[in-house]
């Protein structure tokens, strides 16, 4: 009865086209183990389980698109040439560098292989950027005070005069002891989003007597305030150009494939929806970049 009920269970879950044979597949991949190597020319994903006989299921997307720096679906339909699903089943335990090594082992061996007749890969990215510059953003707005392609939240100097938003917004509101950051003109535009900081007329960004992309370090005679803090001091250097940005990006993927027909001669499987898996951090670091001045 034991048996019976776990043949009726497998039953379920795949059936076999053609020959009425069931096939016994596992298939039982940990959605958290989904891993990738690669990049844009060839981007390999894979699913590992060596819990019980070794097997994989892999996708190839041979494709130029620069993946995972978007939020969105993609979906690229399985052709059997340059998005190519396989299903492989091993002669002993397998490990990444299976897929993403340069030179593949020569073992274990590949016991039994179904490739994708067809079906539709999803490949759904979640990109997270924050610019960590002491300012709460929305994520979901549009904004980009400065018009520089950065948003908001993700751009670290918003109002694009040279001085980084975290060096305009003062001790007292980073500490949480001031509601409001710093307005040093009482123009009622904090200087973060002020293009003129003192009211002099002189762009924040022009009062760079040194040419170095950064006002807060331009003082006239023995002043400790820089010039562009300084309503008497107006001189004016003529910069329209950005200094380097940076900001924190990270992004999750999941992979999904549809309708996946896996076939092995005469013998076919099929899945409505085989989840590849998903994977936090594919992408976990620092992008810098020099806005274009528009
Ligand atoms: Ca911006
Ligand atoms: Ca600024
Ligand atoms: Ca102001
Ligand atoms: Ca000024």
């Amino acid at each position: 009865m034991r048996k019976l009920f776990f043949i009726f269970i497998l039953f379920s879950l795949f059936y076999s086209c053609n020959d009425g044979e069931i096939i016994v597949t596992d298939f039982n991949f940990e959605a958290s183990n989904l891993n990738n190597c690669g990049g844009p020319g060839a981007y390999i994903f894979y699913n590992i389980n060596n819990s019980l006989s070794a097997e994989s299921i892999s996708l190839i997307l041979e494709t130029s698109d620069v993946l995972f720096f978007e939020s969105g679906t993609i979906e690229y339909v399985l052709n059997g040439d340059t998005y190519v699903v396989n299903y492989r089943k091993y002669d002993g335990d397998i490990t990444d560098s299976y897929f993403c090594s340069n030179i593949p082992p020569t073992s274990p061996s590949v016991s039994i292989e179904y490739l994708g007749a067809s079906g539709i890969a999803l490949l759904t990215t979640i990109v997270t950027r924050d610019d960590e510059d002491g300012i709460e953003e929305d994520p979901e707005s549009n904004l980009d005070t400065d018009n520089d392609g950065l948003l908001n939240y993700f751009d670290n100097d918003d109002d694009g005069d040279n001085v980084p938003t975290v060096n305009e917004l003062g001790a007292g509101f980073l500490s949480g002891n001031n509601e409001f950051p710093i307005d040093t003109d009482n123009d009622g535009i904090f200087d973060y989003l002020d293009i003129d900081d003192d009211e002099d007329t002189i762009l924040t960004r022009y009062e760079d007597a040194n040419g170095d992309l950064d006002p807060t370090n331009d003082f006239t005679g023995t002043s400790d305030v820089p010039d562009y803090l300084t309503p008497a001091i107006a001189n004016s250097n003529v910069i329209d150009q950005y200094r380097i940005h940076s900001y924190q990006i990270t992004s999750d993927i999941e992979l999904v494939i549809n309708n996946l027909v896996l076939v092995n001669g005469s013998e076919e499987i099929t899945k409505e929806t085989m989840i590849l898996g998903n994977k936090s951090g594919v992408i976990d670091g620092t992008i810098s970049v020099i806005p274009d001045f528009n």
